[in-house]
């Protein structure tokens, strides 16, 4: 028996299959490349372990330490009373429900800390303490300054004039940064949203007060012994999440569009074939685009082109991975190199000089992946470092962005002449129109002309456009590598619904060519495909990174007011979906698209299975207070199709479903009324 058991230790471990593991060619090839060189990678790793069977249903409790109490559903389900608790009497449903609700404070923490720091360089711009960040976009400015009640105008004897624009941004970013820890009051943006909604939250007490105060108020609400009814931590869940959608990652949205530009529609490539064995090859990852907007402008420096000549090399290319991606992507062009699950694959190239990242969604197995190449891999983050010691860290500081971007740039270019024989870049890629947004579809869609939602809305209600879905999120490694995401995307669009995406769904959609004007004549009904043929734009719309959500919040918003598709967000023949989620951000911005009345299907799983009754809050009776409700499906066509279904339902709801039918009819339909 002991025998048995050691020999069952040394047992090497199993391989993925690079066919199950992602339906993406240069994914497939580098999983394979990477089990050559004997690199062990994620898709591997989750051949290898099982999840935590009693972790996956949400109900493992280790608040405290006379647990981890274990709370599984019985194999047949439960008859009668559930008895089940933990030693200090937490329900099934409690100890579910404080799963979710940490899961919300850390996905609202992230987006916001994240949102801190780009207000807190603002500031320092509004200051003129920084000369290496400026103002770009001042029609943005004016724009959200009246959002935080600055005044854009002062009258001088009389006259009304423009206010002087330093002095306006100076009171944003102090408004701005203030909200995270106002001692009174409630967060400005709020007011942003239809007022219906507003008179929801504020209804049923989920204002939030401050962004750290809320995501605080969750972590203690959660210790031990402090709140019990998982009816009242869900509404914690709301408050906190809406702190993130409507606070934190909204005004990370606008301010980073303030200092480096509103994005507006260009095209660009995506994939690993991106990269070029005869350019130093520089990898952006993580999120925040402070650090990737200052790598992009040293890179684009003559001083630092010059520099790679001298070292032999014919250029540097820079490329995105993750959120990061989606930043450089929608304001510079830059090329993605690939989602989520490709961040170990791009070092597995052998030609990639340089990994550089900040925050979150990064992988520890990064250090591992690069011990095996010549690649350096820096951290740049005072609360993002390894401790692997082949990884190197150079902080980046407002005060010195430049400086930093070039030590960093001039580090990945002395780092060319060190790569091995074993360079292999995929050869694919593929081409994209990306950078979409609140504005350019008011432009796009109602042209320069009429510039409002006007036309939008026509199309939705005359039915070629049988509603919207916002398709974003993560990959996950216990799912096929973008089959979900492209499978969902093709379905909906197939069903004239306009899909708006963002993260690492939109660089899916990119990958798998769904972001090109082209793609509609091929994947689209014919409603969907008539409209986005007239106004040249995809029928996916690329949006942004993750905090980029904010943008189809307000996208919805303005639909709301130009009128004719009800008086509420959750009026909207609309849908959100999460196919491939794996982050905590997910779950928070799932709870903030509830909240704001988006019935929101995720796919995968839910760690709820555990604690029906909870689960049963959150996918039903959540939806009285505030039009919103959770799913979750991960047959990736009855997910699509269940937000159809709910589309439907609305355009029931507003009179409209017969527009629709009349659309549908094709020729053999009309000659048979003649
Ligand atoms: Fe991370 Fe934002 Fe998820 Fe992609 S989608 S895996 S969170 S990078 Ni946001
Ligand atoms: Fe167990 Fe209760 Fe402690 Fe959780 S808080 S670990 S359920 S005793």
């Amino acid at each position: 028996m002991a025998e048995e058991k050691k020999a069952k230790a040394v047992k090497a471990p199993k391989l993925a299959d690079p066919f199950e593991a992602s339906i993406e060619i240069t994914t497939q090839q580098m999983i394979k490349r990477a089990q050559e060189l004997k690199i062990e990678t994620v898709f591997d790793r989750a051949v290898n372990m099982k999840p935590c069977a009693i972790g996956l249903q949400g109900t493992c409790c280790k608040n405290c330490a006379m647990g981890p109490c274990r709370l599984p559903l019985p194999k047949n389900g439960i008859e009668g009373e559930d008895t089940r608790m933990g030693l200090c009497g937490a329900t099934a449903n409690t100890i579910a429900a404080r799963n979710f609700a940490r899961m919300v404070a850390a996905g609202t923490a992230a987006h916001s800390d994240h949102g801190r720091a780009v207000a807190e360089t603002f500031l320092s711009v509004a200051r003129k303490e920084t000369g290496d960040y400026k103002i770009k976009d001042y029609q943005k400015l004016v724009a959200i300054a009246p959002h935080f009640e600055v005044a854009t105008t002062v009258e001088v004897d009389g006259e009304v004039q423009d206010r002087d624009l330093d002095e306006v941004a100076l009171e944003v970013a102090e408004k701005a940064l203030a909200e995270w820890g106002k001692p009174e009051g409630e967060l400005y943006y709020l007011k942003r949203a239809p007022a219906p909604l507003y008179e929801k939250w504020k209804k049923n007490g989920v204002l939030p007060r401050n962004i750290d105060r809320e995501v605080v108020e969750i972590m203690h609400r959660t210790h031990m012994g402090v709140d019990q009814d998982y009816k009242n931590i869900t509404k914690q869940c709301t408050r906190t999440s809406l702190a993130d959608g409507w606070g934190g990652a909204m005004m990370a949205t606008d301010l980073q569009d303030v200092m480096f530009g509103t994005p507006s529609p260009l095209q660009s490539e995506i994939n690993m074939g991106i990269m070029k064995e005869d350019h130093v090859n520089i990898i952006l990852h993580g999120h925040e685009p402070l650090l990737s907007e200052m790598v992009v402008a040293a890179a684009q420096s003559q001083k630092m082109l010059d520099y790679a000549k001298e070292k032999g090399a014919n250029g540097i290319q820079l490329g995105g991975i993750c959120c990061t991606a989606n930043e450089m992507l929608q304001r510079h062009g830059i090329p993605p190199a690939g989602t989520f699950l490709q961040q170990e694959l791009a070092i597995v190239t052998g030609a990639c000089d340089a990994m550089v990242v900040d925050v979150q969604c990064v992988f520890q197995n990064l250090a591992n992946v690069a011990k095996c190449f010549h690649t350096k891999l820096i951290t740049t983050h005072p609360i993002a470092k390894m401790e692997q010691d082949n990884v190197i860290h150079i902080e980046f500081d407002e005060h010195h962005a430049m400086d930093d971007a070039i030590k960093i740039v001039t580090m990945a270019i002395d780092n060319f002449n060190n790569r091995g024989s074993e360079v292999m870049i995929p050869a694919h890629k593929e081409t994209q129109v990306v950078g979409f947004g609140v504005e350019s579809i008011e432009y796009h869609l109602g042209g320069s002309f009429r510039g409002s939602y006007y036309t939008l809305n026509d199309n939705i209600i005359n039915g070629r456009i049988r509603g919207l879905a916002g398709v974003v999120g993560c990959n996950n490694a216990r799912t096929k590598h973008n089959d979900e995401h492209v499978t969902i995307i093709k379905e909906l669009i197939k069903n004239d619904v306009l899909v708006l995406t963002t993260g690492c769904s939109a660089l899916a959609a990119g990958i798998h060519g769904l972001l090109q004007p082209e793609t509609a004549a091929v994947h689209c009904g014919p409603g969907l495909a008539e409209v986005c043929e007239t106004v040249g734009i995809p029928p996916v719309l690329h949006l942004g990174s993750c905090v980029d959500n904010s943008r189809i919040l307000l996208a919805a918003t303005e639909v709301i007011k130009a009128g004719g598709l009800g008086k509420d967000l959750c009026d909207i023949p609309a849908a959100g979906s999460a196919p491939e989620w794996m982050s905590e951000k997910a779950i928070a911005i799932g709870q903030y698209f509830v909240s704001s009345g988006v019935y929101t299907v995720f796919g995968y799983h839910m760690p709820l299975e555990g604690a029906p009754v909870f689960k049963d809050y959150l996918y039903k009776d959540i939806e009285n207070l505030y039009g919103g409700r959770w799913d979750c499906e991960a047959d990736p066509i009855k997910h699509a199709h269940k937000m159809i279904a709910h589309i439907d339902k609305k355009r029931k709801e507003l009179g409209i479903d017969k527009a629709r039918d009349r659309v549908l009819m094709d020729m053999a339909d009309r000659q048979a009324i003649d």
